[in-house]
């Protein structure tokens, strides 16, 4: 595998002059793996902020777009699988060993908006609909749509499971050891906030004010309540996107169905999830690990707990949120 291909996000080789001379006038900071700046509130990668600028520059939204947003190691896979078997639904019902899902990778099928290498040509071939995807934070994107009314659903994780899942991801992607070293330096990102696409806090609350503001255009949803009662989140996101369920539909079990083709279980069993990779090079089956609701409590000693939990709860303080 290209070992730079994998770290195009991390790579500055795509920056033009512009945002060269932008990148000057931003607050800056590293982490152990690159240079990060801070764009409205967001930190990134230099290649990420010129896919970002690319996006708001040059994005032609629909008003029937939607965007499913996330922090990175959230559940965007999971919320990509199952809003494509909402949208996909019907069109399979003859002929379900043709599903979309069963051949390609969520990713695959939902591209990312703020990609560097963007392939915004591939949509699912029977949707109208346009699905894309995000880790941007809320105003961001917001810019880039320009005032059309998209639908925008975002999925929230604990910070501590999404800390562990990231940090499974990057040495299985880097291909090194799981160490401890690499947790300890990873938590001290994460507190400090400036971590891709950090700080969690601020990214979350952003789609969080959003989804007060205008809860008909923005959805906020939970890993952990898609866990725990996954037949009524489910509904909840197909009401949004504007595909209910109908009496038959439920009566005849296509609820339960979607949730079992979206499983962990079945996804990371299918051949495109265990051999595919990404265009970026990553093995898709890294993208399916445990999915479990804490999993941190493996992994953290209670001095990185409290720590976590003191900074988050602080900084959510007032907002009527907690994650
Ligand atoms: P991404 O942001 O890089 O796309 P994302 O899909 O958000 O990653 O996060 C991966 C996590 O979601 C993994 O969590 P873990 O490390 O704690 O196990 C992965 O296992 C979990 N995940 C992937 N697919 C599913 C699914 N279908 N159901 C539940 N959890 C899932």
């Amino acid at each position: 595998m290209d070992h730079k291909e994998i770290h195009v996000n991390l790579r500055e080789d795509m920056v033009t002059e512009e945002t060269r001379k932008l990148i000057c006038s931003l607050p800056k900071d590293k982490d152990s793996q690159g240079n990060l700046c801070k764009y409205q509130g967001c930190w990134y990668y230099y290649n990420t902020l010129q896919a970002v600028i690319n996006f708001q520059k040059s994005f032609q939204p629909q008003d029937t777009d939607i965007i499913l947003a996330s922090f990175p190691k959230s559940g965007t896979t999971w919320l990509k699988a199952l809003t494509v078997a909402l949208l996909e639904r019907s069109k399979h019902e003859d002929d379900p060993l043709n599903h979309p899902l069963l051949s390609n990778n969520p990713h695959a099928l939902v591209p990312l908006l703020e990609s560097s290498t963007p392939d915004l040509t591939k949509f699912l071939p029977s949707s109208s609909t346009r699905l894309f995807s995000t880790h941007m934070p809320f105003h961001t994107v917001k810019e880039g749509l320009k005032g059309y009314p998209c639908k925008i659903v975002f999925i929230c994780r604990n910070a501590k499971d999404e800390l562990i899942s990231r940090w499974y991801f990057r040495c299985k992607y880097e291909n090194v050891e799981v160490t401890r070293s690499i947790l300890e330096s990873m938590c001290e990102s994460l507190c400090r906030g400036s971590t891709f696409y950090g700080p969690i806090w601020d990214h979350v609350l952003s789609y969080w004010r959003g989804s007060l503001k205008d809860p008909s255009h923005v959805l906020f949803m939970k890993y952990e309540e898609i866990k725990e009662e996954p037949y009524a989140q489910l509904k909840r996101l197909a009401e949004f996107i504007g595909c209910p369920f109908t009496e038959e539909e439920e009566e005849s079990g296509t609820v339960n169905k979607i949730v079992e083709l979206c499983s962990l279980r079945s996804l990371s069993d299918l051949e495109a999830n265990k051999t595919g990779k990404t265009l970026n090079g990553v093995d898709y089956k890294f993208f399916f690990r445990k999915g479990e609701v804490g999993d941190w409590k493996n992994h953290l000693t209670p001095e990185m707990k409290s720590r976590i939990d003191m900074i988050i709860e602080e900084k959510l303080r007032g907002s009527g949120l907690s994650f």
